[in-house]
């Protein structure tokens, strides 16, 4: 292999099911869970997975499920095929929010599932003290509801791994860098001082989906609710670059860190923040996203880093196995290996850092703007030392 060695110290775990990433949205849908695959094909062509105990996780019982959902969207999931795709507005499709965004397509039960029960595997090794940093690629659906179905989010894989962390830990950090508002996660803990959610997104209320995720919307707005003040929200504008992505992510992160105190961090690495998603709009390059990931890891907390959005397949493959690679502490070589398989789909840069298309967005976050933001986080932030 290329001289990659388990880390020294601390224990790196994989959740991955290869049973999902066969799954289709449907031909259009922008959501390829083939861009698993391609993850862990570079993955394993680095042999990063000699430095990581890696775990083929079972499917969440319909009982894990229910934990956070509602017993009769579960039911609902389990029970859909394809062809109760309908255009009657009685019908339970419409009550359940599925559709366009969130298509019922076949295996999609086995699909949630999935995701989920490798979300909650790979918390459930963190609260075993097996493992100091899980990751699993195929969760971070952040925007399913308790019962329904948003964003081509199902099951919130998410807020299952929080409320596992919640039985051992009693803060839970979550930070979400997809380019969209992490508004299921929030408003799942909206009420509660256990979990602190802090998501970075594209805010646009009336043009950018899900429209949720103000500098302003920080909890409950009475003050005597112990959620107040525990959402936190950073609301960007197009074209958004690396070194501003960078500096504002560790200008709010760390006093985050530094007065919440949280016992464990949940990392949503979303790669639709990165240039020249299909979905996406900001300008950030992958060395940058991956800077996010070293940032938080060096708290030296217990990570569960999760996956997200990601457009733009062979983009979003090179962000998670270069990420995986800042997990393991390993250092790799910036050329794809020759003999990573599908090499052809990687573009004509066959390395980890390509220059990714900035040409679509002009970057509308000036410095004023940016500053202006984190002094409206740490305004939040006071509000929590007494
Ligand atoms: C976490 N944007 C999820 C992000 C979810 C974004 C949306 C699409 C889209 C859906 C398609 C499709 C699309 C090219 C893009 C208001 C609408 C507009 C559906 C056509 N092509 C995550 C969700 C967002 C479906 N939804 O955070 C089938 O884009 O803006 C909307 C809502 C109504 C529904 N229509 C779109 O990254 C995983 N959807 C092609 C085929
Ligand atoms: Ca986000
Ligand atoms: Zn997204």
């Amino acid at each position: 292999n290329n001289g990659i060695k388990k880390p020294k110290g601390y224990t790196v775990s994989y959740h991955a099911n290869p049973e999902m990433e066969q799954m289709h949205f449907g031909q259009k849908h922008p959501m390829k869970p083939w861009r698993l695959t391609l993850t862990n094909k570079i993955v394993m062509a680095y042999g990063m997975h000699e430095a990581m105990d890696i775990y083929i996780p079972r499917a969440a019982s319909s009982q894990e499920l229910k934990d956070f959902h509602r017993g009769d969207y579960i039911d609902f999931l389990q029970r859909v095929t394809p062809s109760d795709n309908t255009w009657d507005p009685d019908s339970q499709t419409y009550a359940y929010n599925t559709g366009d965004d969130c298509p019922i397509f076949d295996g999609l039960y086995n699909y949630c599932s999935l995701y989920a029960g490798a979300s909650l595997d790979a918390a459930r090794k963190l609260t075993n003290h097996q493992s100091n940093i899980a990751i699993n690629w195929s969760g971070g659906l952040h925007h399913a509801k308790k019962n329904e179905a948003s964003g081509f989010c199902y099951i919130n894989d998410i807020v299952l791994a929080i409320l596992q962390l919640l039985l051992h830990h009693p803060r839970v950090l979550y930070i979400d860098i997809d380019v969209h508002h992490g508004d299921g996660v929030e408003q799942a803990f909206w009420s509660t001082d256990r979990v602190m959610t802090l998501s970075f997104h594209k805010y646009n209320r009336a043009e950018f989906f899900p429209g949720t995720g103000a500098l302003d919307d920080t909890g409950p707005l009475n003050n005597a609710s112990p959620g107040a003040h525990h959402s936190l929200n950073v609301p960007l504008h197009d074209g958004i670059e690396d070194a501003q992505y960078i500096k504002l992510f560790e200008d709010v992160v760390k006093p985050c860190v530094r007065q919440y105190k949280p016992t464990a961090i949940v990392l949503q690495c979303g790669a639709d923040s990165l240039g020249g998603d299909r979905l996406g709009c900001f300008n950030v390059n992958i060395k940058a996203h991956g800077a996010c990931v070293a940032f938080v890891k060096k708290f030296n907390l217990p990570l569960l880093v999760l996956g997200g959005g990601g457009y733009t397949p062979r983009n979003v493959a090179k962000a998670w196995a270069y990420e995986t690679s800042l997990c393991i502490g390993a250092e790799v070589h910036p050329n794809l290996p020759a003999h990573t398989p599908f090499l052809e789909h990687f573009g004509n840069e066959k390395t980890l850092f390509p220059k990714l298309d900035f040409t679509r967005y002009e970057n509308k976050n000036s410095r004023v703007y940016l500053e202006s933001v984190v002094m409206g986080i740490m305004e939040q932030l006071r509000y929590l030392q007494g």
